[in-house]
């Protein structure tokens, strides 16, 4: 990195930022001069109205300009049509940006895999580079409890890889689940990684699991992972019951003409859990593939599961596994051709973050009613 004074300068903001103020800290001057928080979502937070936070490398990594434009827009009125205001988190030009405007939506779908992929470890480099970055689950956690936003939609989340005992690929979304009280809404897991270990990991870090109106957990592509949910929630005001209200509003007086006086107002905590008991731990909520998509969905689940055979037959194991399985699933849905499998898996994931948005909106207006 071609550090410059200024740079180093934010470099060491940021990293203070990490280790030492807890994120919930919204009303914190040093976190309001880094991050911008867009006035539909500052609005939203500060009377109490539903958010839902976005990741952003579905956008620069999951697809193609213009289509990752098109679903990121579709995604965003999803969460309007439902009573919510998205905020979809990105960095642009080394600024932590929660709730993009179109402009900025349009910039960062168009630069595609030029943005860094940016997971927690990340942020302080892009930010001190002044970098495009796009949020993965676990940078996207960090900034939307930076803000206070308690709902967070996504696709699918990392997981444990097969193999980690070997190679220790454990993605950081489920570390940063474990410290972050945020309820995350996504299809499951995909099956190119291990589940079982997904979910004993998902354990150890405190993180709530339960699938949505079912008793399995999903495996994206299909309803059905073979392992049970740890457990089952049926509505949106079961999440929202199960989350807990954040109850933390800021209030600003004008008492006089250049006199701002902030006065933080906590409510009593009635009749809700995680945030009642102070928890620090996430929440994660499973939402199986909707059935009129189970057909692609099998599609590619079954390619998946004959390329993991045959992992295993030829012993590819290791980090070859992950390349050699989506080489493998390309060739086994599309014959020769990668458009077929780029086009199934790229239907398939719109489908389903559309039908997480639905869902999480739900559950955000929910828990902004619960009384
Ligand atoms: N899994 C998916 N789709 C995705 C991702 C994972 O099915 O888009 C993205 C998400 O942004 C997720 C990240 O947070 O990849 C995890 O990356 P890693 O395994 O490198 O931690
Ligand atoms: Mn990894």
């Amino acid at each position: 990195m071609a550090a410059s004074s200024s740079s180093s300068a934010a470099l060491y903001r940021i990293s203070n930022l990490q280790n030492h103020i807890s994120p919930l800290e919204a009303n914190n001057k040093q976190l309001r001069s880094i991050v911008k928080t867009s006035p539909q979502v500052s609005e939203a937070l500060s009377n109490g109205r539903a958010v839902v936070a976005l990741e952003s490398t579905i956008i620069s990594h999951g697809m193609p300009y213009p289509q990752n434009l098109q679903t990121a827009k579709e995604v965003e009125s999803i969460v309007r049509e439902n009573g919510a205001v998205p905020a979809t988190i990105a960095i642009l030009n080394g600024v932590p940006c929660i709730g993009l405007n179109e402009e900025e939506l349009e910039r960062l779908a168009s630069l595609g895999k030029s943005v860094q992929k940016t997971a927690g470890r990340d942020i302080a480099y892009v930010v001190a580079t002044r970098g495009n970055g796009a949020t993965t689950v676990s940078a996207t956690l960090f900034f939307a409890s930076m803000v206070g936003i308690q709902v967070f939609v996504t696709g699918g989340i990392g997981g444990v890889h097969r193999h980690a005992n070997q190679t220790m690929d454990i993605s950081s979304d489920l570390t940063a689940l474990g410290r972050t009280p945020i309820a995350v809404i996504s299809a499951g897991v995909k099956s190119i990684l291990d589940i079982p270990k997904t979910l004993e990991y998902l354990e150890t870090q405190e993180v709530y699991v339960a699938a949505y109106k079912s008793d399995e957990f999903p495996a994206f592509f299909t309803e059905k992972s073979g392992c049970k949910a740890p457990s089952r929630v049926d509505s949106p005001e079961d999440c929202a019951r199960v989350i807990g209200k954040c109850r933390l509003c800021l209030k600003f007086s004008f008492s006089y003409k250049y006199f701002i006086s902030l006065t933080t107002v906590r409510k009593p905590l009635l009749s809700d859990a995680n945030k009642k008991l102070n928890r620090q731990a996430g929440i994660l909520f499973a939402v199986p593939i909707p059935k009129q998509h189970s057909a692609a969905g099998n599609l590619i689940e079954s390619a998946t599961q004959r390329a993991l055979t045959e992992a295993r037959e030829q012993n590819v194991t290791g980090n070859a596994e992950t390349p050699f399985l989506l080489a493998r699933v390309n060739e086994l849905t599309g014959g020769t051709s990668l458009a077929a499998i780029e086009f199934l898996d790229t239907v398939s994931d719109i489908a389903l973050v559309k039908n997480n948005a639905l869902i999480g909106s739900q559950i955000a207006v929910a828990l902004s009613q619960l009384t």
